[in-house]
């Protein structure tokens, strides 16, 4: 069919005084938008079109809008004319239809305000599962011979009617995952980070350079990341200097707004591993920062990570973890209430494919606090986990550091300094030019999720073994039996990744 896009026009703001009309694309071709009305009705127009043999060339939910309690759905479809008369008829019966026209043509900037689901499934069902899936405009990101991976962009409604319609079919797991990447430079459409779509996080972290591009990353990214605020924990180096931090990367960023908290100093039940030997005694060795000017919260990070999880609607805040996941749990220690109400978990943390980094067989974050990240992984909540197996491919270069040299600010100078620091650790440890940049994927993973593929797996934390403390032991291959608990992406778009960085902090 022709080219075909969709904005949204005056029209569409009114659901309910809508003219009908079709528009000619091509001789063949005709297309019509059916705005439905009612709440649930998306997994009842799916059914109806499933397995029916329409004709129909294209059918693709390009919007759906919720006020209060009314659904209203925008699908777009091409088709003969008369296809097009038999679709109308059969939505008719269960919802109101109304046809659009006079749309203003502009890219799809509807999606922005959608979710980023991913939906396993399994079994026989497949091509007739990946038939649904492209009325949902989903995109297959993982595929083996059992079972495949597709992300759907949608709203929780739409995700629920989703899994309704996909249980027949083999559904085994369903998580939701983050939030599509929000295209930019679309006039009347930047957000600010209240706004819906937008993630809203705290960050609990333990700089470390890496942690410190991380945080820069959010902060520099308003659009997508509100950051609600900021909970040291002790890791890379004790808590003493990572609270300072914490601090002196949120004025580097120009921030001295955003609060910053001292959470615990020392893991669950063992003593503190720290990893000077990486970052420097500072944590953040590689270049004289000022003592920092904002002040230290007086609130533990504990206590700031339950009361905004208390105050803040559920299912509205994610917690990012960029260091051992002693706060995160001792917060669902004390109050496990607000479990249920976390959005999410976005960590950095883990290993399968690459192993070890701190001992042969675990990565650092989960080695330090084995039982906070068993706790952490045990909770239940929808959890993705950026492990060394992307970190591992997210290798410095030195044309990227040239890259943030001659960007001319502060800002490029101060990371392409901590690079140099850093690399010449790793590039003695691994024999490989660049370093891993390992804590700034959980906020890549956030802004733009298309960089990345993987699976939903199980994932269990060892922590008992007399050789293997810590390690993920990630069913990767699926043949534990245990359920999934755990989002793990494998591969990563270096290219778009560090390309991302560079964007971003060009800005501060
Ligand atoms: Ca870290």
């Amino acid at each position: 069919m022709s080219a075909l896009k969709i904005k949204q026009g005056s029209t569409s703001h009114s659901a309910y005084n809508l003219r009908a009309s079709y528009s000619e694309t091509t001789e063949r071709h005709t297309l019509a938008v059916i705005v439905a009305n009612e709440p649930g009705v998306l997994a009842r127009v799916i059914g109806l079109f499933s397995g029916r043999g329409y004709n129909i060339e294209s059918l693709t939910v390009a919007e759906i809008d919720h006020e209060g309690h009314r659904s209203r759905i925008t699908i777009v479809t091409s088709g003969t004319p008369q296809v097009i008369e038999q679709i109308k008829a059969q939505l008719g019966r269960i919802v109101a239809v109304h046809e659009v026209h006079d749309l203003t043509v502009e890219g799809s900037a509807v999606e922005r305000e959608l979710g980023l689901f991913k939906v396993v499934a399994t079994g026989e069902q497949r091509i007739e599962s990946l038939r649904l899936a492209e009325i949902f405009r989903a995109n297959v990101v993982d595929s083996t011979l059992t079972s495949f991976v597709f992300e759907i962009t949608g709203t929780s409604e739409k995700l629920d009617a989703f899994a309704d319609l996909m249980r027949p079919l083999g559904l085994t797991e369903l998580a939701r995952t983050g939030i599509a990447a929000l295209p930019r430079g679309v006039p009347g459409h930047r957000r600010r980070g209240r706004d819906m779509g937008a993630h809203r996080i705290i960050i609990d972290t333990d700089p470390g350079q890496d942690d410190a591009v991380a945080i820069l990353l959010a902060l520099a990214s308003p659009d997508e990341i509100e950051v609600l605020g900021i909970t040291a924990v002790a890791g890379n180096v004790p808590l003493a200097l990572t609270q300072v931090n914490a601090r002196k990367i949120c004025e580097i960023a120009g921030r001295p707004d955003i609060r910053v908290f001292a959470g615990c100093d020392r893991p669950m039940a063992r003593p503190l591993v720290t990893a000077e030997h990486v970052h420097g005694t500072t944590g953040l060795d590689g270049i004289d920062l000022p003592v920092p000017q904002m002040p230290l919260q007086a609130q533990h990070g504990v206590d700031f990570i339950i009361d905004t999880l208390r105050r803040e609607p559920a299912g509205t805040v994610t917690l990012c973890p960029l260091g051992p996941l002693t706060n995160i749990a001792t917060a669902f220690a004390r109050a496990p209430d607000i479990i249920a109400r976390l959005r999410g978990i976005v960590l950095m943390g883990g290993a399968y494919f690459e192993v070890g980094n701190i001992t042969p067989a675990a990565e650092f974050n989960i080695y330090v606090d084995p039982e906070a990240a068993r706790a952490v992984f045990a909770a239940g909540v929808p959890l993705t986990v950026l492990s060394l197996d992307v970190s591992h491919k997210a290798l410095t270069s030195r044309a990227w550091v040239a890259e943030l040299r001659a960007l001319g600010t502060r800002t490029g100078e101060v990371v392409a300094a901590w690079t140099d620091f850093f690399e010449r650790f790793d590039t003695a440890k691994y024999g490989s030019e660049g370093a891993p940049l390992h804590d700034p994927l959980v906020i890549a993973w956030l802004i733009r999720p298309d960089l990345f593929t993987g699976r939903h797996i199980n994932v269990e934390i060892e922590t008992e073994g007399s050789y293997t403390l810590g390690m993920t032991v990630a069913d990767w291959w699926g043949v534990s039996g245990r359920k999934a608990n755990a989002f793990w992406p494998g591969t990563l778009d270096r290219d778009g990744f560090f390309a991302l960085l560079t964007e971003r902090l060009a800005r501060l």
